[in-house]
């Protein structure tokens, strides 16, 4: 175990979270019950040994309850992203005071790049940067290149079919990913353990692995059956309403990582 998780930075949803950016015909999300299911997500990361910065909802930007977004944090330093999104754009400034409190390093994405921290997938101190609709090369090239000053390596990986890398396949520890869709078979994570979710369940391949529990969403029975037997204390959350939204486990927080 390189590092733990001991502080998480997330953003209340605004009233105007139904108006974000969606590919998912779920229908509208219900404010109040994305509020109510935000709440069971804080109290599941406090139960995991999280303190929990909690900002103010930003009603200017129907997306900015996605925070992992706007930011790449390592225990070194942090990145502050530019978003792909048009909407979205802008959001990054207002998490840099927030993550000042935290780090010393603020580095910053500049220029033509764009890189949304959904594509970032970090497994021990490599990172695997999805090159998406949300994040080109350029975003990814200054993000490496930014990494690479603090000791850490990087790789691209195309994101042909879903919204960023990290909807389709994330890392639960001990040498296993959780992948769903286009990455269940995928050579770039051949010879790693791979828990494959089927398609009928690919929402529940967002899990978070966080100081040896796993957080997964609320509904998912094989995902949840196979993802038990990895011997963490699992925990589920309702997230029917940030489904609606495209938006899964990880989006929803900054999890600050400090070496172990
Ligand atoms: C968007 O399309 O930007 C939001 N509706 C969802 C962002 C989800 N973020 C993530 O996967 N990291």
């Amino acid at each position: 175990m390189l590092y733990l998780i001991k502080h998480i930075i997330a953003r209340k949803p605004c009233k105007s979270f139904a108006d974000g950016i969606t590919t998912a015909n779920l229908g509208k999300p219900d404010y109040k019950k994305a509020f109510k299911q935000h709440e069971s997500y804080i109290e599941a990361l406090k139960k995991c040994g999280c303190e929990v910065t909690l900002l103010e909802a930003d009603e200017r930007y129907p997306d900015s309850t996605f925070v992992e977004d706007v930011a790449i944090v390592t225990e070194e330093c942090a990145v502050i992203t530019k978003p792909g999104a048009e909407s979205r754009k802008g959001e990054e400034k207002e998490i840099i005071e927030t993550l000042k409190k935290f780090y010393d390093k603020i580095e910053y994405l500049t220029g033509g790049a764009c890189l949304d921290g959904g594509d970032v997938l970090r497994f021990e101190n490599h990172f695997y940067i999805g090159l998406s609709k949300r994040t080109n090369e350029e975003g990814a090239r200054q993000l490496s290149e930014i990494l690479s000053k603090y000791g850490y390596t990087c790789s691209t990986v195309p994101v042909k079919k879903i919204l960023h890398l990290k909807t389709g396949i994330v890392y639960a520890g001990h040498n296993t990913f959780v992948a769903s869709g286009e990455f269940v078979d995928h050579d770039v994570f051949k010879g790693f353990n791979l828990i494959k979710i089927g398609d009928e369940e690919a929402y529940a391949a967002n899990c978070i692995e966080i100081n040896g529990h796993l957080i997964i969403a609320k509904g998912f029975e094989k995902a949840k059956n196979y993802l038990s037997n990895l011997g963490y204390e699992v925990i589920e959350v309702d997230m029917s309403e940030f489904e609606k939204m495209d938006g899964g486990l990880t989006c929803l927080s900054l999890r600050i990582p400090v070496k172990a």
